[in-house]
């Protein structure tokens, strides 16, 4: 009976890939692609691509003075008022945004007009492990086709996961 043994051996490796690909690991994310933090782009667009875990990493790179990046509650989000619901400010250039807690976080450039003009999004971090039960998408991502962003965030790991999978295929081939 080798080849329900080799079946069974094929099984458990891809068993183990799919844990590793499950198991998220935090990733980071070059928010607007190449676009950067820029007026011009729409960055609800380019958060709808992703889904975020907590421990991601958000980076905001831009012309130190030119944008910053407020974190602000939903409600200030929406009005793009920032004269209240400030919960935290960053204005380096080059900000590293670490989604620390499962919940939803709301981004803005408060130079005045930018976050009129387009730039604002908001995430939600989902917890991963843990428990082990995710939680439901909220939206449903959209524009598969679309060619920004794609680059940043399915990089070395999902190689990685092809790699594991040939190497697979070829113990159990051999044995
Ligand atoms: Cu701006």
């Amino acid at each position: 009976m080798a080849g329900t043994y080799v079946f069974n051996f094929f099984l458990i490796i891809l068993l183990i890939v799919f844990s590793l690909i499950s198991q998220a690991k935090s990733e980071v994310y070059t928010v607007g692609g190449e676009d950067n933090w820029d007026t011009g782009t729409d960055y609800v667009a380019w958060s709808q691509q992703y889904s975020f875990n907590v421990g991601d990493i958000l980076v905001f790179n831009y012309v130190m003075g030119q944008h910053n990046v407020y974190e602000m509650t939903q409600d200030t989000y929406r009005s793009c008022n920032s004269s209240t619901g400030v919960l935290r400010i960053y204005h380096s250039g080059n900000d590293r945004v670490t989604l620390t807690e499962a919940k939803q976080y709301w981004f803005i450039c408060q130079i005045p007009g930018h976050c009129l003009g387009g730039m604002k999004f908001g995430v939600e971090a989902k917890q991963v492990g843990g428990n082990g039960v995710p939680s439901p998408p909220p939206t449903p991502t959209p524009t598969p086709g679309s060619e920004q962003g794609q680059t940043n965030a399915v990089s070395t790991r999902e190689i990685g996961i092809v790699w594991i999978c040939i190497i697979a295929l070829g113990i159990s081939v051999l044995m």
